[in-house]
């Protein structure tokens, strides 16, 4: 057994080990196989998992046959982290989904056009982001699976329709998430009912096609910035603030990337590690190998608020862009 698996491995083989059923096994060895890092020491491993996985799926496959289907809410992660895109009827959830990522969500003029969620990968300078398109929460009832897959995300891009009373339809929105104890997490505080669910929520103001609606754009805000929410305004249409929306999400969702250099080689520059900003150099180093936050000795590092190959000590913070040599 190799040895260099990190801990998400361990914990994704717990569910799997916990997991009863072919449909469970299946998604939890799916997960499973994702945690396994590719290379030469764990491709025997690999391949263990992928002959159970195919056993599972045609055992989960025959017996949906008889049994009814899956939620389309269950969704398998990917990436480095999941976004899920929600709002009004005809906000442009799908048209967002599908302008941002690989996914094609059917785009329509017609409200109440998306009924199931649609998952895409959106890539943005090396971190890998799930995007869920999903259907129109403008009603009171919402399926719990829906719910479920709300409290997955690690940021919610809450889409408002500028063009269509943007105020009542915002509030209108955010009391379906609340009545679904789904709060963003500005709304944190030390006395909440530990049943609530805090992530981070912010606000794509779509449809401000032309500098004409940017007037109706600043009376929202200035409600919304006082209280305190993150608010963008787009226009998928005309393309504005597109590539701010991206760099926003990454903002928002405060993460980092960082660079392996092996000693004596170049780094990779296309393959990052994805951190929470914040993160030290030992959280890094159990990132890289499930061992070297054991066993680091030293390390040095080029980047932002250091020398050149600075050796640096575990509770060094790291910065986006931060090139690492780890010494073990
Ligand atoms: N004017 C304008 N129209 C837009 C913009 N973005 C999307 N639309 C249009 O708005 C309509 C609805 O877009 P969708 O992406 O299907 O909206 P949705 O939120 O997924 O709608 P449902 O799935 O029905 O909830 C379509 O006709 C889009 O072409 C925009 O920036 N400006
Ligand atoms: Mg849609």
């Amino acid at each position: 057994m190799p040895t260099n698996l990190p801990p998400e491995y361990f914990e994704a083989e717990k569910r799997f080990k916990d997991s009863v059923t072919p449909e469970e096994k299946t998604q939890a060895l799916e997960e499973l196989i994702s945690r396994i890092p590719k290379h030469k020491g764990t491709d025997k491993l690999r391949a263990e998992y992928r002959k159970k996985l195919s056993k599972f799926k045609s055992q989960s496959q025959s017996k949906k046959n008889t049994a009814k289907h899956d939620s389309h809410f269950k969704i398998e992660k990917e990436g480095d982290g999941r976004i899920v895109v929600v709002g009004a009827a005809n906000v442009g959830k799908s048209s967002l989904v599908s302008y941002l990522t690989n996914a094609e969500p059917e785009v329509s003029e017609a409200p109440y056009s998306t009924w199931v969620p649609t998952p895409g990968i959106l890539e943005f300078k090396g971190i890998h982001l799930q995007l869920i398109d999903t259907p129109p929460i403008d009603r009171n009832y919402i399926e719990p699976e829906f719910v479920d897959l709300l409290k997955s995300a690690d940021l919610i891009l809450l889409m408002v329709d500028l063009q269509a009373f943007p105020i009542p339809q915002f509030q209108q929105t955010v009391e379906v998430l609340e009545s679904n104890r789904i709060f963003a997490r500005i709304k944190k505080t030390d006395s909440a009912d530990p049943r609530n669910y805090f992530i981070p929520i912010v606000v794509l103001v779509n449809k401000d096609d032309t500098e004409g609606f940017d007037e109706d754009f600043e009376v929202l805000n200035e409600l919304l910035k006082e209280e305190g929410w993150a608010v963008l305004p787009i226009s998928i249409k005309a393309g504005r603030n597109i590539d701010e929306a991206e760099q926003f999400i990454i903002r928002e969702l405060e993460m980092i990337r960082i660079y392996s250099k092996p000693p004596g080689e170049e780094p990779d520059l296309t393959q990052p590690f994805v951190l929470h900003s914040g993160s030290t150099l030992e959280e890094f180093a159990a990132k890289v190998h499930r061992d070297f936050a054991k066993n680091l000795k030293s390390a040095k590092l080029w980047g932002k608020r250091v020398h050149d190959g600075q050796m640096v000590g575990r509770d060094h913070i790291l910065y986006d862009g931060d090139i690492v040599e780890l010494h073990i």
